[in-house]
């Protein structure tokens, strides 16, 4: 059939829109804080993510959730944590927005991105679903919410020599039976690098047609959650870098991102113990913490770096979209930071194919019982310890407060943006307020994807977000309302104004163009500022599915 002169057209406006489409890569790690990446005023070695910033952008104020699910449940579908059905933890707590299992009126950036005829890959950490048996309800994994190629873990935490839940596609696999992946040695954060950067080879490896289909990938570290294990070549590099203690770090990266611009002068919040306090028989111990902590993202950055060499040595980096950002704050938590009362004894080696089925292993694969608390250094896997408050506190330089909470210490995260094509600002800095729900709306704006009203027979819920595109210019003047809580920590935000409260206290204001370290309240002084974001706050958590709240407080017990 002929096409004539404006079917050609409209052939060539296609084809043209098509390969105009980017690739689209979000890279997201785990428990760290808003000052650690080089490029936001941290001492950790970040040369790829650093390289990422000075060909993009990065934003001063992007906003997570404050904890690993509601935050992966907000990323993947581009609403709140509570409408996406996680509001607190991957167990059931009964209503709606705490069903601890993604919602089927959500969609997932995959699922909607499939429907604009992308290829779908992830790596890493799912954690956005109750359903952890290998033999069990699969219907909320990766490849049944829109992935093709999947490698990587269901739950959230876990050894990173041995992790619960290691699966391939729809398999449980340990690092042992797994003929797809031998490496000398196994360690999580590699293994997903790796599989990132062989997703984006074989991507282009398929017959022509496939080839040309942009693709979609989610890469979820779990550096740097506890346990601290890192590879022992990445620990010697920081061996002796922490010894002057918190306050000295913690001084030098508050004057590296006033120079860098990613913070203004804000005051530095307080810490919550001094170096000079510290034990001094555990002081080796709580530096090689922070040793580790740090070789674990030194690993994570270098394997970045192998997945860019991936998409430049295939020629996909030019028109990638890379997106660099963190899931909460520094972790506060003290996960085995205590030592064991009753060590285990006589552990024997366990076999290939023996699943892990513990987040926190009584034994290493070789066997060698995992030993907690002062005296035992962190790294190998037969450890299992939290670097701690006061490295947290750190890592959250300058704001208060840590993961789980919704101040600034618990929500803040860098986001970098980097996209040769299609973003021409080299090395700037982007200053407006942004969150989770916006990256589905970035997604479905450069795919071109239409976001369905309805699938798999289900009404979906709109997004709540807005495309990033329009700040790959300049900023923009809008004044943005955003929402959060978690366990009762809460917040909104509508322009400068943030109204906070912690585990349901007191509402507190600031003033974030003066203060974002929040030390200067100005609830009692602003009454009819805090009553306006109150009501407000009240108002959209009817509308966010944060109301009502589980009656039990929703909390599972502690294995
Ligand atoms: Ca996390």
């Amino acid at each position: 059939m002929a096409l004539g002169f404006y079917g050609w057209c409209l052939m060539i406006s296609i084809s043209y829109a098509q390969a105009a489409r980017p690739n689209i890569i979000v890279i997201m790690s785990d428990d760290m804080g808003y000052s650690d990446i080089g490029c936001y005023g941290g001492e950790i070695d970040t040369p790829s993510l650093d390289s990422l910033a000075e060909g993009g952008l990065r934003y001063t104020q992007f906003y997570n959730t404050g904890r690993c699910c509601p935050t992966r449940a907000s990323l993947l579908t581009g609403l709140y944590a509570h409408q996406a059905g996680i509001g607190q933890m991957t167990n059931d707590a009964g209503q709606p927005g705490y069903k601890g299992d993604l919602g089927r009126d959500a969609m997932t950036m995959a699922e909607v991105l499939k429907t604009a005829g992308y290829s779908t890959y992830m790596a890493g950490k799912w954690h956005v679903t109750k359903q952890l048996k290998p033999d069990g309800d699969k219907s909320n994994w990766p490849m049944q919410r829109g992935f093709d190629k999947f490698y990587g873990t269901i739950i959230g935490a876990g050894s990173l020599f041995d992790p619960w839940t290691l699966t391939r596609g729809n398999k449980a696999i340990t690092p042992d039976n797994d003929e797809e992946y031998q490496p000398e040695q196994y360690y999580y954060t590699d293994a997903i690098s790796d599989h990132a950067a062989r997703f984006v080879r074989e991507h282009v490896k398929q017959s022509k047609e496939a080839k040309e289909k942009p693709f979609f990938m989610y890469v979820s570290y779990t550096a740097a959650h506890w346990p601290m294990h890192a590879l022992e070549k990445d620990i010697a590099k920081y061996k002796g870098k922490y010894d002057a203690g918190y306050e000295v770090i913690r001084k030098a990266r508050y004057e590296k991102m006033k120079k860098l611009g990613v913070i203004k002068d804000w005051p530095l919040s307080p810490a919550p113990q001094a170096w000079k306090d510290f034990p001094e028989k555990d002081r080796a111990w709580e530096l090689r913490c922070m040793e580790v902590y740090a070789a674990m993202v030194d690993s994570m950055d270098q394997g970045i770096g192998r997945l860019v060499k991936s998409l430049e040595e295939t020629g996909q980096l030019d028109n990638t979209l890379i997106l660099f950002l963190q899931d909460n704050g520094g972790c506060a938590e003290d996960r085995g930071r205590r030592s064991l009362a009753n060590p285990p004894t006589g552990v024997k080696p366990m076999g290939k194919d023996e699943l892990q089925t513990r987040m926190v292993p009584e034994r290493s694969r070789a066997g060698h019982p995992v030993l907690t608390g002062p005296g035992v250094m962190p790294g190998p896997s037969e450890t299992y310890i939290a670097y701690g408050r006061n490295w947290a506190n750190v890592s959250n330089t300058p704001f208060r407060q840590y993961k789980s909470q919704n101040h600034e210490g618990g929500i803040a995260t860098p986001l970098i943006a980097h996209w040769p094509k299609g973003i021409s600002a080299r090395k700037e800095l982007r200053y407006e307020s942004n969150h989770l729900i916006d990256i589905m709306a970035t997604c479905v704006d450069l795919s071109g994807a239409s976001y369905p009203k309805e699938y798999k027979g289900k009404k979906i819920q709109p997004m709540e977000g807005r495309s990033l595109a329009p700040s790959f210019t300049k900023d923009r003047s809008e004044e943005r309302v955003l929402m959060w809580e978690h366990f009762k920590n809460a917040a909104i935000q509508k322009g400068k104004w943030k109204l906070v409260q912690l585990k349901g206290g007191a509402w507190e204001l600031y003033d974030l163009e003066k203060d974002r370290s929040e030390l200067n309240d100005l609830a009692q002084e602003r009454t009819e500022k805090a009553k306006e974001l109150e009501e407000l706050w009240e108002k959209h958590a009817q509308r966010t599915r944060i109301l009502p709240r589980p009656k039990s407080g929703g909390r599972k017990k502690k294995k």
